[in-house]
């Protein structure tokens, strides 16, 4: 085993807090949902029953109607606004621990199928009710994303906040979120530029208008129905879509191993309506896939890297996949490090600024699960390497810069090292 792997596990020993791991110290300090279902992944290429116990500390926070919430805050901690008392959730009493009022893109399934197959060839047959009881979590959740989130039957899941997609300020959002008001009733105490640098992080009217959402969601008590038609921001996002019809694809799986054949035929229909639904947001002149903003009903054709995410759900056709690998390298010319979370050549790409120009290393992985499926792995290869090496030299952060390959935003983060250690894995096993 080489140091740096060893240092990756050392990483998400270092951000345990007691069966789950922050994001990383101080800057994020609780249990984040797509943060932690990457970690487990990475823990199950060394330690089976960590990466379980993630799983399990998360949907501690799962909502009755089946909402998997993007924070759990299973200790207080003041180093991170907006905290609970901000959500005002009233999810205090069951004796679950306090949870924010969105949810986060749902790599869960992808990650209960990664860690069980993993399992199975470790001959870990006692892992069986451990699966299907996450496995039955997920299934209440892909419900709720259903019923709550596509209730207009389009085949696509909807966002009603940009935290939701986890790419905060993209400037997909742009557009959508102009529309909603500064306006805040709570004091704004941002705590995220005490521990990085502004310049990396986004705007001060971003936050006042994603606590303003927070606000209108939180008048409606959380009551799904009434934010949904209170929502001054609602986009039917393509990343998110395809991490839910991946993630229902891996439920399938794991549905057949457990010889669950009415969940079997439940989630194919989802899988089925959820392709559909893809399909239809491939344009041929941008060579992507694009979101599209229910508010104006119009496409978001900003170059992101949700363009390229549809891949790990979906096979192309022929021509699809030349515009594919065409584009990508396109984006990634003269760049130490692809994929930007931007296009290098759009006037909204910042090097350094967040989820408007850097790599992050969990859509890289992502990015070249996608371009295996679809058998561009020689593209595959090389952002895979690059990636390791940037994370080689410039150690396990937040993210990368693209033109410099340096390494910024958090240090120590855990998601990178899980990047790092799958990855490896995963070359180590070809
Ligand atoms: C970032 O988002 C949080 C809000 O959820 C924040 O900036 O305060 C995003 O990068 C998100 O994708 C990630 O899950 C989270 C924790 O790493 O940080």
């Amino acid at each position: 085993m080489s140091d740096i792997t060893d240092a990756a596990r050392a990483i998400l020993a270092f951000n345990d807090r007691g069966g789950y791991t922050v994001p990383t110290d101080a800057l994020y300090p609780f249990q984040w949902n797509w943060d932690s279902a990457f970690v487990s992944m990475g823990f199950a290429t060394f330690n089976i029953d960590r990466a379980y116990q993630e799983l399990e500390r998360l949907i501690e926070g799962q909502w009755d109607d089946g909402m998997l919430p993007h924070i759990v805050f299973h200790v207080p901690s003041d180093t991170y606004f907006p905290g609970p008392d901000v959500w005002n959730t009233h999810h205090r009493h069951h004796k679950k621990p306090t949870t924010s009022g969105i949810t986060q893109p749902p790599v869960f399934g992808m990650a209960l199928r990664y860690i069980y197959e993993i399992a199975l060839t470790e001959g870990r047959e006692d892992v069986l009710a451990r699966t299907r009881l996450l496995f039955h979590a997920a299934l209440r959740s892909h419900r709720w994303w259903m019923k709550v989130r596509d209730p207009e039957k389009r085949g696509l899941v909807a966002i009603l906040h940009p935290w939701e997609s986890g790419s905060d300020n993209s400037p997909a959002w742009d557009e959508a979120l102009a529309r909603v008001s500064t306006i805040t009733k709570t004091e704004i105490c941002r705590q995220d530029t005490k521990h990085v640098s502004a310049a990396m992080r986004p705007h001060h009217a971003d936050y006042q208008r994603f606590i303003h959402l927070v606000e209108v969601y939180r008048e409606c008590k959380w009551d799904p129905v009434k934010q949904w038609s209170a929502a001054p921001f609602k986009v039917a996002d393509v990343q998110m879509t395809a991490i839910l019809a991946r993630a229902t694809a891996d439920l399938i799986w794991i549905a057949s191993h457990l010889n669950l054949l009415d969940e079997i035929n439940e989630l194919s229909t989802i899988h089925r309506i959820l392709l559909d639904g893809l399909r239809g947001r491939w344009r041929n002149n941008l060579r992507g896939f694009v979101s599209l903003d229910l508010i104006s009903g119009k496409d978001i054709q900003k170059p992101t890297q949700a363009y390229f995410i549809p891949l790990i759900a979906i096979e192309l056709d022929t021509y699809q996949r030349e515009a594919v690998q065409d584009e990508i390298e396109r984006w990634c010319n003269g760049m130490i490090v692809g994929v930007p979370s931007t296009a290098p050549f759009s006037s909204d790409f910042e090097s350094k600024r967040y989820w408007r120009g850097p790599v992050w290393a969990v859509i890289n992985w992502l990015i070249v699960d996608g371009l295996c499926k679809n058998h561009l792995a020689e593209l595959a290869a090389i952002i895979e390497g690059n990636t390791i090496n940037a994370i080689e030299r410039a150690g396990f952060c937040e993210y990368f810069d693209p033109i410099t390959g340096e390494g910024l935003g958090g240090n120590s983060f855990s998601w990178t090292a899980a990047a790092y250690l799958v990855l490896r894995h995963r070359l180590n096993n070809q």
